[in-house]
């Protein structure tokens, strides 16, 4: 379903939140972040299939999935160097929206290209499960999906475009997510096709 209406108690959508300008700060800041911790492409836990979306991530730790499971770590699963700093400005975007008193940790970048998908899951990882999760999209538009906490039931949908921040606390912090589709050459601001998402996480209790 995708009717209109009033969000979930503690979703929360900033449409156009960053200006194009913003948007191609933002861009440039990520690119230099990629620079130092390449784009890499993940695996499923235990089956070790690969993610349709590629990652990498700033900050004091990053998100990492394979075979092993999903975890959050402080170096690079192949440079194996630590992750480069958060961004000023997102911190700056933290500390606006978030609602919550401490910086956030981690930063997980996720690449799209046009034929990548998100299955439905929760983000549970997080010892700290009282902050937000903050995401801001670059790039093509998404049509993103939500649900209640418990998996199967009824969802909505959501088009994500560039510029577009969520806020994701409350009752919300444990829904059901994911992307279904991107929607290629939507956006002008990448070279190319696809779609950048990025998530500001706490992970440990302060
Ligand atoms: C709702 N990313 O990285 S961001 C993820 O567009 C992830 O790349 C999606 O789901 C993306 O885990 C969605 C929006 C988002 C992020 C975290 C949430 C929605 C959320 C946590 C709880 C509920
Ligand atoms: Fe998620």
């Amino acid at each position: 379903m995708s009717a209109p209406g009033a969000l979930p108690p503690g979703l929360h959508h900033h449409p156009g939140r960053l200006d194009a300008a913003a948007q191609g700060a933002l861009l440039a800041a990520i690119r230099e972040a990629a620079a130092e911790a390449p784009l890499y492409r993940p695996a499923m836990p235990g089956t070790g299939k690969p993610f349709s979306v590629r990652m990498t991530n700033c900050g004091t730790l990053g998100w990492v999935s394979d075979r092993a499971g999903y975890r959050y770590q402080p170096l690079h699963p192949e440079t194996g160097r630590p992750w480069p700093a958060i961004p000023a400005t997102l911190l700056e975007l933290w500390g606006e929206l978030a609602g919550y008193p401490h910086p956030p940790e981690a930063c997980l970048v996720n690449f799209y290209e046009p034929s990548a998908r998100m299955g439905m899951h929760q983000d549970k990882d997080e010892e700290d499960l009282a902050a937000p999760v903050l995401s801001v999209s670059l790039g093509d538009e998404a049509l993103f999906r939500f649900g209640g906490v418990t998996r199967g039931g009824p969802t909505r949908s959501l088009r994500l475009r560039s510029g577009d921040v969520l806020v994701l606390g409350g009752e919300s912090r444990l829904a059901f997510h994911g992307v279904d589709r991107i929607y290629p050459g939507t956006s002008t601001l990448l070279k190319g096709e696809g779609r950048i998402n990025l998530t500001l996480r706490r992970v440990t209790r302060p």
